[in-house]
């Protein structure tokens, strides 16, 4: 548990937002570093981001019917471009045709609906000056030295300490930060490596945040520990610890495999995956990020609003096996997962199984028993001593084992509102 923030942890599911001038080239945020463009070409994105459909009020209350608790959202992303009105940069909204601050709104937007506010802000910047060339650069196959002339990496810490304190100290209270990334040792062995701790003077940054934002939760990419670990793209095999001790951790998942509006790419995770993930991390004492890609006008794709929606019926039903919850120690049958909270165990079948559901070692431990989507009863049948006694056959149960009758059918997840 997050000591200052136990919010984190009880909310157990977020909203991802990535919006920056990738989403005019709406195929991948790092379309930039991919396509090797350079700042020049890139800028024809910069001198058409003109989002006329952007209310984030409609990404706010999307999040909550969602389920959603906190939304995070891309300041700045590795292309460099923010979305606030910065004083160290002219690489901004209010220079676009957009021509304001896009993150007051957001913030606003947030706590009208009672959301926790999230920033994600790279250290990456692949359009600043003094940013080195190196093996995630977009010119990295270009001649290095020549290109990485003049640049000095001290004057962009300077740079990237000063736009964190805007953003910590400009927008009231900020709840959630995401640095993003730390590749020490550069990638696929490029000789022109990579960065870390010291490019980003961590500790110095990492001390200013906490003063800035006492309430606050970073995450780990600084190099340096942080509140919660950042499984990006899996699910962990179990509760992710160290030394012995459960960390806090949240992964963060695409819908479609790509974090930016990716127009063509339509490789959806079902409403039912999704699902299946959030129950499978917190039953591991994590949370989701859920990631969205909003258009360059601004607006939610309707494919991902239709994910969101599709979740939110979800959890308006099993959000107590959700929210608040974590791990069990009892051991789950095949193809299930366990929830706890408090005394309350929930049991998660990711098959339905034909007439009941056996669970080992709940034998008598168990005062009574119903589905959650309507809190009908389950009637519990638990072992008869007699035939637990020939119980030695391969394929028996193990002693101990309770069996829960369940209906034919799984239950449909939907019900009507009235
Ligand atoms: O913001 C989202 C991503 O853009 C960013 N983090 C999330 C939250 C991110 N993308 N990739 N990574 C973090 C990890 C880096 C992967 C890399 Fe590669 C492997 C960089 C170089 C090798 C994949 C292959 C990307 C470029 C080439």
């Amino acid at each position: 548990m997050i000591q200052h923030a136990p919010w984190f942890e009880e909310s157990r599911l977020g909203m991802f937002v990535h919006w920056g001038l990738y989403s005019l080239a709406a195929r991948h945020e790092w379309v930039m570093n991919r396509e090797e463009i350079t700042v020049e070409e890139y800028s024809k994105y910069f001198r058409r981001f003109d989002p006329d459909l952007y209310d984030p009020r409609e990404w706010a209350l999307a999040a909550r019917n969602a389920g959603m608790k906190y939304v995070v959202l891309t300041t700045k992303h590795h292309e460099g471009f923010c979305l606030w009105d910065s004083a160290l940069t002219d690489y901004k909204a209010s220079n676009t045709p957009a021509g304001r601050d896009l993150i007051a709104p957001y913030v606003d937007a947030l706590r009208a609906e009672g959301l926790k506010v999230g920033f994600y802000y790279s250290l990456i910047d692949w359009h600043h000056p003094d940013f080195t060339v190196d093996s995630v650069h977009p010119q990295r196959n270009a001649d290095v030295g020549t290109l990485n002339e003049g640049r000095d990496m001290a004057r962009y810490r300077e740079y990237l300490h000063g736009q964190v304190r805007e953003l910590l100290s400009n927008y009231g209270t900020i709840d959630y930060l995401f640095f993003d990334f730390s590749y020490p040792d550069g990638m696929d062995g490029h000789p022109a490596g990579g960065k870390g701790r010291a490019d980003w003077g961590s500790e110095e940054l990492l001390a200013m945040v906490r003063e800035l934002q006492p309430g606050i939760v970073v995450n780990d990419r600084l190099e340096l520990p942080g509140d919660f670990v950042t499984p990006e793209q899996y699910q962990p095999a179990g509760p992710m610890m160290s030394d012995g001790v459960p960390l806090a951790w949240e992964a963060c998942q695409t819908l479609n495999g790509s974090w930016g509006y990716d127009r063509d790419n339509l490789d959806y995770k079902s409403p039912d995956l999704l699902v299946r993930m959030l129950v499978d991390g917190v039953s591991k004492g994590g949370n989701l990020l859920l990631n969205v890609g909003p258009t360059a006008r601004g607006s939610l794709d309707p494919r991902a609003a239709e994910s969101l929606a599709g979740i939110g019926e979800w959890v308006r039903l099993h959000g107590r096996s959700i929210y608040g919850a974590g791990p069990s120690s009892c051991v789950p049958p095949a193809d299930a997962r366990y929830t706890q909270r408090g005394d309350r165990l929930y049991v998660h079948l990711f098959a339905w199984p034909f007439g009941f559901v056996h669970l080992p070692g709940l034998a008598g431990k168990v005062e009574y028993a119903q589905l959650l989507n309507d809190a009908s009863e389950l009637r519990l049948q638990e072992p008869d001593p007699e035939q637990e006694a020939y119980a030695t056959t391969p394929g028996a149960q193990p002693a101990g084992t309770l069996s829960v009758k369940l209906p034919v059918q799984r239950p449909p997840v939907a019900v009507p509102v009235l």
